[in-house]
């Protein structure tokens, strides 16, 4: 296990090669210290407050801000940090391209948000809310991607996951066009090979696919996005034999065979706390999705489990 000063030292290389200019704008931490001071700790606040009451809004904060960045992508960079193999994770996402798009309320229900992989995006609510108190203290000045990418932190840490600095700056795009968030988001039945493409395509290394996908450690899924690789895999009424048969047993008790809308814990055990079981567990043969379970198909990827 590498030691914290040498993790720390890879954060800061890495923030610092990725921390250039992307479409015309510079982000950096602090990027309000002048025009909104109290920003930080304001969203923090309110974060802390709505997540002491409702912990399982943490998953699908964290997941929007992903959202958000993986379909703007340009140069945004989003990532964890596995030091060795799985003993710490580092999460850290300084992104360029994140820009609140998908939060955007189309009245012709055509935005990212009511495409189908968003469905069960939850939260949007939090990020009003924060944008308002945002908008109190600093009328005009604060932009819906920092509050998402600062929300999407400030989550992550009150479900005792690892701090990181946000760096800020972001401009929010007008346009969130539904084809796009359904073309660019990836699907849970991806297997290996359209991953590593979607992740490079997006300047995102294997490893980054890697660690990111660690995000699963918090959450839950419905039945819908695994459903088949317990009954019908390959349209023959059958399982994935890649899972876990013991895992299998326990999915079926909870997603009947004609049931989609039942919810289950994606990190058995652990689902309300960031930490690095989601490693162990795919490792196990028991990642719940295609894409999890993808992870041991590829050496390179498989390394890293
Ligand atoms: C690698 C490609 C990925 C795929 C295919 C994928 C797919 C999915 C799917 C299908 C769900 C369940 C939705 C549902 O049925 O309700 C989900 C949930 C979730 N994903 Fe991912 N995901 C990916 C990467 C990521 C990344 C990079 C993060 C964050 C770093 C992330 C964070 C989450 C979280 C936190 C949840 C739980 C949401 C909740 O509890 O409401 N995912 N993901
Ligand atoms: C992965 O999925 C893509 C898209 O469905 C398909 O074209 C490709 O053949 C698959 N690759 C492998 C190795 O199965
Ligand atoms: C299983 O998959 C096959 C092929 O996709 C499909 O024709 C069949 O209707 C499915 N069966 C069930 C019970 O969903
Ligand atoms: C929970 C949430 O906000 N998700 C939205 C995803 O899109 C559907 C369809 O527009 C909305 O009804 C949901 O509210």
């Amino acid at each position: 296990m590498a030691s914290i000063s040498t993790l720390f030292f890879q954060l800061i290389t890495l923030a610092f090669a990725f921390n250039i200019v992307a479409n015309g704008q510079s982000l950096k931490v602090g990027y309000y210290q002048e025009t909104c001071p109290d920003l930080e700790p304001l969203v923090k606040e309110i974060v802390d407050q709505v997540i002491s009451i409702s912990p399982t809004l943490a998953p699908p904060l964290l997941r929007m801000h992903f959202h958000d960045c993986f379909v703007r992508v340009r140069y945004q960079n989003l990532c964890f940090h596995v030091t060795g193999s799985v003993s710490i994770i580092f999460l850290l996402i300084y992104m360029q391209g994140c820009d609140g798009s998908v939060l955007l309320e189309s009245p012709a229900k055509k935005s990212e948000k009511d495409a189908d992989p968003n469905l069960s995006l939850r939260g949007f609510e939090i990020i009003d809310q924060a944008k308002a108190a945002a908008e109190k203290v600093c009328p005009g000045v604060v932009s819906c991607a920092d509050i998402l990418a600062l929300v999407a932190r400030d989550v992550t840490v009150a479900v005792k996951g690892p701090f990181w600095e946000v760096e800020t700056g972001r401009r929010d795009g007008r346009a969130s066009i539904k084809s796009e968030a359904l073309h660019k988001l990836l699907a849970p039945f991806s297997n290996i090979s359209t991953l590593k493409k979607g992740f490079k395509k997006r300047g995102l290394s294997v490893k980054d696919l890697v660690v990111l996908s660690g995000g699963h450690t918090i959450g839950i899924s419905h039945c819908s996005s695994f459903h088949y690789r317990l009954y019908n895999f390959t349209g023959r009424l059958d399982t994935d034999p890649s899972l876990d048969s013991k895992y299998v047993k326990k999915l079926k008790m909870k997603c009947k065979p004609r049931d989609q809308n039942s919810i289950v814990e994606m990190d058995p055990g652990s689902f309300e706390t960031f930490d690095e079981s989601y490693f162990r567990l795919v490792a196990k043969r028991r990642g719940l999705f295609k894409s999890d379970a993808a992870l041991l198909d590829d050496i390179e990827t498989k390394a890293y489990l």
